[in-house]
């Protein structure tokens, strides 16, 4: 990124800091930079769809309030006022006058994305709160919007008890993934785990307003709901008020964001007005940090970070107004001078898990935390074993890589009854408590999935006849195995070119991997045009089988993996393998930063997701010198 040394020379609407413009830039041109004193290094662009929420506004005062830290940066906020073209105009006009970042919250995705892809081609881009659609972005920070539809559905669930309860679903934005993932979690939960039903789907556009007026209209037609979810406190608060203007009794409300302000979803619930919101964090001041993280080079950072949403009803609400609710944040007791982490490592399956575990040791080291390092070889029974160890010795935290998604819920129980937090390394787990681990750091396996198939569909668009295909899974029941699955078979499904001729269930090593291969070549021998596998190692021992078969692998058969280890390069490098997914091993640093920030009683994002490459072998051949594992 260059190093802007200009003098800005900014007239400064309001504060000492920031420049709002409203509907945007009529009111700063070029030649109004021409007035303070401080030189200007960096200068941020901020886009709002619309400033007029107040989870928005606190979203901005946060990201204000941290910039203020850094007098060699500016930041410049445009304000959409709910208008998608608006606010396509604005990220067009911050980035003709020059931003060196530009931080983005989005409305509409569809309307929004490609003016994000473009900037984010010149310049970093941070996506906050409200997604786009695709990748095209440095960082993402947001809530897990899907669980906190699920969260809601449990809540009206638990708050209609056994009445068979009529809902009114109250959603945000039209266009806005956001409402989308939230009303998905929502119904599905609803209809999978209830007989409740939602009679009707309004949408309220975020405002309290435009709720209120839409559900006196419903109402008046003489519907009768039991609860009516909205998707944020203010429109909860328009229904609340559609409620008592149509004198209706008995009817539960759902909010969500948790503000503590006046009209805030705290206080709603504080006052009895809804009955439940969940505190959901706008990231501003985590993106604000990130932004400068980013600006200065700071070296492997993440690519997704999801924060934590609390569910806040009039049964815990006070311990959220006292201290800011930190009594609520999982902690460390801090019973030893110096952290004591216990790490419950997998195995030692693969190159990818070698490189994980030098990866741990060394930031431990670095960062002034005991390890006690134990490793489970690749059995969960002894993983489990090594779990209930460290509970008798007292550590402080526990971090390991579960074997498989499920199994986990008896163990995790105990340590939580012995209240020492859990931090997921690499593989997350199916558990129906969320609350028996703090944080997951890790990668997206899904989307290593689908930019495999996104790979070989690309390849294969010329391709006259049908291009058949072998695949060999990881551990059966593991997180990457699953998600890889899904991932790539999402994208393979859309072409009828690509035809699966079987799928193997392997364990991440090249024994297997070779094994399963020379089953695959005696079944379908000259067949076979392609080999997904899901890590390095085991395409690895794909390879060799088919050697020993007499074929040319990366030539007769291409050979697709995930992990992106050194001895993955070489086989890109002399063409025996032709394309690799990264799966980044190198989670130490994150972790030990995670456990620092939980030892000082800081909130850590429920995921830390990691950020990662492809790699075809031209791209190889450049990276090769790089990898140092
Ligand atoms: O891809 C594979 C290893 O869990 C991400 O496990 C990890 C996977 C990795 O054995 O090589």
């Amino acid at each position: 990124m260059r190093l802007r040394k200009v003098l800005i020379k900014l007239i400064i609407l309001g504060t000492a800091l920031g420049l709002i413009i409203f509907g945007g830039f009529k009111e700063f041109t070029k030649s109004q930079k021409a007035n303070s004193e401080g030189q200007v290094n960096y200068l941020i662009g901020v886009s709002h769809p619309n400033l007029n929420g107040p989870w928005q506004i606190q979203m901005n005062k946060e990201i204000k309030n941290e910039i203020t830290n850094h007098a060699d940066t500016r930041v410049i906020f445009t304000d959409a006022a709910q208008n998608d073209e608006q606010q396509v105009q604005d990220i067009q006009t911050l980035m003709s006058y020059g931003i060196d970042l530009l931080i983005v919250s989005v409305d509409n995705a569809a309307i929004l994305t490609p003016v994000i892809s473009q900037a984010y081609k010149k310049i970093p881009v941070i996506v906050l709160g409200r997604g786009v659609k695709g990748y095209d972005y440095t960082l993402y920070i947001g809530s897990d919007n899907q669980l906190n539809g699920k969260m809601a559905a449990k809540e009206a669930i638990r708050l209609l008890g056994n009445k068979r309860g009529q809902i009114i679903e109250v959603k945000g934005y039209n266009g806005s993934l956001q409402a989308e993932e939230r009303s998905k979690g929502f119904h599905e939960t609803l209809q999978m785990e209830s007989s409740h039903t939602i009679i009707h789907s309004i949408t309220g556009n975020w405002l309290k307003d435009k709720a209120e007026d839409e559900l006196i209209r419903l109402l008046q037609s003489g519907v009768k709901p039991d609860l009516i979810y909205a998707q944020n406190d203010a429109m909860a608060l328009g229904a609340y008020k559609a409620i008592k203007q149509l004198g209706l009794k008995g009817v539960s409300i759902i909010g969500s964001d948790g503000l503590n302000e006046k009209n805030g979803g705290l206080h709603l619930v504080k006052e009895g007005i809804i009955d439940t919101t969940y505190i959901t964090p706008t990231g501003g001041t985590t993106a604000a940090h990130y932004a400068i993280d980013i600006l200065h080079e700071a070296r492997g950072l993440p690519k997704k970070i999801i924060l934590r949403d609390h569910q806040v009803t009039i049964n815990n609400v006070d311990s959220y107004f006292k201290n800011g609710g930190s009594g609520t944040v999982p902690h460390i007791e801090n019973k030893h001078k110096r952290v004591k982490l216990g790490f419950a490592q997998v195995g030692s399956e693969s190159e990818w898990r070698l490189a994980n575990t030098d990866s741990i040791v060394s930031a431990a080291k670095e960062a002034g935390i005991d390890l006690i390092l134990r490793n489970a070889d690749y059995d969960q029974k002894k993983q489990i074993e090594i779990i209930r160890d460290f509970i008798n010795q007292g550590v402080d935290v526990i971090a390991f890589s579960p074997k498989t998604e499920s199994g986990w819920d008896e163990v995790l129980q105990e340590v939580k009854n012995a209240g020492i937090p859990v931090i997921l390394s690499d593989r997350e787990i199916n558990v129906d408590d969320q609350s028996l681990f703090t944080s997951f750091i890790g990668s997206d396996f899904v989307e290593e999935g689908r930019r495999a198939g996104k790979w070989l569909a690309s390849v294969s668009k010329s391709a006259k006849s049908p291009i058949h295909i072998i695949e060999i899974e990881g551990t059966a029941n593991s997180a990457p195995a699953v998600d890889r699955k899904l991932g790539f078979h999402e994208i393979v499904q859309q072409d009828s070119k690509l035809q699966l001729l079987k799928s193997y269930s392997g364990d991440f090593t090249l024994g297997i991997g070779k094994k399963l291969m020379k089953e695959a070549l005696k079944t379908y021998g000259r067949k076979i045009n392609v080999v997904y596998a899901h890590n390095d190692d085991m395409a690895l021992g794909a390879i060799q089988a088919i050697e020993d078969y007499g074929l040319k692998p990366g030539v007769d058969i291409k050979i697709i993996s995930i992990d992106g280890t050194l001895k993955a390069f070489k086989a890109l490098n002399v063409g025996k393998m032709n394309f690799t997914v990264e799966c980044n091993p190198l989670l130490g640093p994150e972790l030990m930063k995670a456990i620092k920030d939980l030892n000082n009683g800081i909130e850590i994002p429920q995921k830390i997701i990691t950020s990662e490459e492809t790699f075809d072998q031209k791209q190889a051949k450049k990276e090769f010198y790089r990898r140092s594992y």
